[in-house]
């Protein structure tokens, strides 16, 4: 005699079978919607601050002089935002008888390394930062092949100098912000990733005045056409 209640077993199985599935294709479809909530949230959170800076790029006019070529164009310092001291280091060459490249922009606290690569021994020193004599220093002379580093932590322009070869000069242009940029031959600049704000955006020039304008930086590319005079 067949057990009592056979007649029913199968559906049962097939029922459990059924649900498992169905509860398989819930969990999926949850797991589906989870992953699109988190999605979502994480592009309607996040993009915001990855777009929330600009570029400021544009041009510096040089009246009264031979080129506007090596300008310094930088953020000012910003009230109650600190820059670390970064780790990779700069490199000012001393090559065919030049400080190579004629002018470096850095954040306070860069190291710059100065490489000679010339078969004769160079002498680099500075006799002031901005004008400012305490901060003079003289690196010492050294051969082919050797370099000497300093980590330039006070902000100005130090004005790089050979002893043995008068005729080299060079800048080391040590400004507040990571945010600076050097001019190119036609006087062209672009400083990338500014975060959205307003700023002073300040000049520096071997041989102008330094000029200071306002900015504000929406979250796309801004431009910001400056004159400077000599
Ligand atoms: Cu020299």
């Amino acid at each position: 005699m067949a057990p009592r209640g056979g007649a029913i077993k199968p559906p049962r199985i097939f029922r459990t079978a059924l649900k498992i599935k169905l509860d398989k294709k819930d969990k999926m479809k949850k797991l589906k919607a989870t992953s699109l909530l988190v999605s979502f949230l994480a592009i309607v959170l996040l993009a915001p601050s990855v777009t929330r800076a600009g570029d400021v790029k544009g041009k510096v006019t040089a009246q009264g002089m031979k080129s506007a070529e090596n300008i310094a164009v930088y953020v000012d310092a910003i009230a109650g935002k600190k820059f670390d001291a970064p780790s990779q280091h700069v490199l000012v060459d001393q090559k065919s008888m030049k400080f190579l490249p004629h002018v470096v922009v850095v954040t306070a606290g860069t190291t710059v390394d100065f490489q000679n690569s010339d078969p004769v021994g160079h002498n680099v020193y500075w006799p002031s930062v901005s004008g400012n004599k305490k901060l003079a220093h003289n690196l010492g002379t050294w051969p082919k092949g050797d370099k000497k580093s300093f980590q330039f932590n006070d902000l100005g322009a130090a004005s790089l100098l050979c002893n043995v070869h008068p005729e080299m000069s060079g800048y080391v242009v040590v400004v507040p912000t990571t945010y600076f940029a050097l001019t190119d031959k036609d006087g062209n600049f672009e400083i990338k990733g500014v975060p959205a704000g307003q700023y002073t955006l300040k000049t520096w020039s071997e041989d102008a005045k330094p000029t200071t304008q306002a900015v504000t930086v929406p979250n796309t590319t801004t431009t910001v056409d400056l004159t400077v005079k000599k």
